[in-house]
C-alpha cells in the first residue's frame, strides 16, 4: 500500500485525487509541513512525498506522473508527441500558476511577518490572471487539456484553481474555463478528495 505524508490542505490533495483516480489503496500520513515527521521523507520538509516500499518520492507533480505511468493511465508514454503536449501543459501550470499562487501565499501567511512584502501581491495575481488568459485559449473547445484524455495536468490544474479561488480569493473568469474546472471536480474521484479536506 502507498503511504501518502502530508494532509488534504496541502498541496498532497494533487496525490490523493490522482490516487483516487487510479483506484489505488494508500495510507495518509498528515505529517504537517516544515515538520520533523515530514523532514524523516524530505530533507526540505515539504510535502507531498510518497513512499512505494523502500522508496521516497518528493514533489506533487512528480509523483503523480509517477504513479500515473506507472499504472497506466492519466498520461502518454514517454517520447510520444502527446506526452511532450502533456509536459508542456505541466511545466506551465508549475512555472506560470503554481509559483504565483505559492509567492502571493507565502506573502500573505506563510513568511514571518517581519518578511511578508504586501506590494508584491498584486503582481502574483496579475500573473496568474495572465495565465489564466493564456491557458483558456490553448484549451479551446476541448473537454480536458489534452483534448478528450483526462491526464496529470487537468488534476493539478484543478488544485491550484481551488486554491486561487478559496484560498487567495482570486476571481475565475466565467465560460469555458470554468466550465472545464467544474468538469473536473464533479468527478467522482475530487469529490471524495474533497469531502476528506471537510473532514
Ligand atoms: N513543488 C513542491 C512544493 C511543495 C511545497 O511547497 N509544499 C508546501 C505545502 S503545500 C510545504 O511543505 N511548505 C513548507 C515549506 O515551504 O517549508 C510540490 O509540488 O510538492
Amino acid at each position: 500500500m502507498y503511504k501518502l505524508i502530508g494532509s488534504p490542505s496541502t498541496r498532497a490533495m494533487r496525490v490523493i485525487c490522482c490516487l483516487e483516480e487510479l483506484g489505488l489503496d494508500y495510507e495518509i500520513i498528515p505529517a504537517k509541513p516544515g515538520s520533523d515527521e515530514a523532514q524523516k521523507f524530505n530533507p526540505s520538509g515539504k510535502v507531498p512525498a510518497l513512499v512505494d516500499d523502500d522508496e521516497v518520492i518528493i514533489d506533487s507533480t512528480a509523483i503523480c506522473l509517477y504513479l500515473a505511468d506507472k499504472h497506466g493511465q492519466l498520461s502518454f508514454p514517454c517520447g510520444t508527441i502527446e506526452r511532450a503536449h502533456m509536459d508542456s501543459w505541466l511545466y506551465f501550470i508549475t512555472d506560470e500558476i503554481d509559483a504565483p499562487l505559492w509567492v502571493w501565499w507565502k506573502h500573505s501567511f506563510i513568511l514571518p511577518e517581519a518578511q511578508r512584502i504586501e506590494a508584491i501581491k498584486p503582481a502574483c495575481q496579475a500573473e496568474f490572471e495572465r495565465a489564466m488568459e493564456t491557458m483558456a485559449i490553448r484549451l479551446g473547445d476541448n473537454q480536458f487539456l489534452m483534448g478528450d484524455t483526462f491526464t496529470v495536468p487537468d488534476l493539478v490544474m484543478a488544485h491550484c484553481a481551488g486554491w486561487a479561488q478559496l484560498g487567495c480569493k482570486f476571481p475565475m473568469p466565467d465560460g469555458k474555463l470554468r466550465d472545464y474546472l467544474k468538469r473536473i471536480r464533479t468527478r467522482p474521484a475530487f469529490r471524495k478528495a474533497a469531502k476528506m479536506l471537510k473532514g
